[in-house]
């Protein structure tokens, strides 16, 4: 499946690279770039629309502050759009209302504040609904997890009884 990154800065690239190397390892290499809503207007509709003829199914995009990106992404494609919230300033809480508070008809998936891996795994999700390859390989994380839980129970469960 095609994905794209958009983060409004540089400074985003720490906590938005976890997101990235997630996708990959769903074999998923997303175009991902650097452009503001507010410092590099064009630059961004220009991406948003390269992305799109590309076939871009799914466009993850993540802010601090203001954090009007993922909104402004929204407004010009009609695929799905995943909102990271960075904590760029006040924690992230500002980003995280910016982007969570869009007007009714147009919807932006908020994820956590730094929340980029479950951003990269709804995207994943996305992309399951019609690639069985993309569904088998999501369906082998998540019992993963659930095997990760059951080791770290079992460990607790020994130092529990002392052994
Ligand atoms: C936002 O302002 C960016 O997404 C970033 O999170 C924040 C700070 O940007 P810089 O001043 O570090 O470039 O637009």
């Amino acid at each position: 499946m095609r994905v794209a990154v958009i983060m409004g800065s540089d400074s985003d690239w720490e906590v938005m690279q976890k997101g990235v190397a997630l996708l990959g390892e769903f074999g998923i290499l997303p175009a991902v770039t650097i452009a503001s809503a507010h410092r590099t207007p064009e630059k961004l509709r220009a991406f948003v629309a390269e992305q799109e003829a590309a076939g871009t199914e799914v466009f993850i995009a993540g802010a601090g502050a203001a954090a009007h990106l993922p909104g402004v992404v929204a407004s010009l494609t009609e695929k799905p759009v995943i909102g990271v919230p960075l904590a760029a300033s006040l924690g992230g809480l500002d980003a995280l209302l910016a982007i969570v508070q869009m007007p009714s008809g147009m919807p932006v998936a908020t994820v956590a504040i730094g929340g980029a891996k479950n951003a990269a795994l709804l995207a994943v999700q996305i992309g399951a609904v019609h690639d069985a390859e993309l569904k088998r390989k999501f369906h082998a994380y998540r019992a993963e997890q659930a095997e990760a839980v059951a080791r770290k129970d079992a460990d607790l469960q020994d130092k529990l009884a002392g052994k």
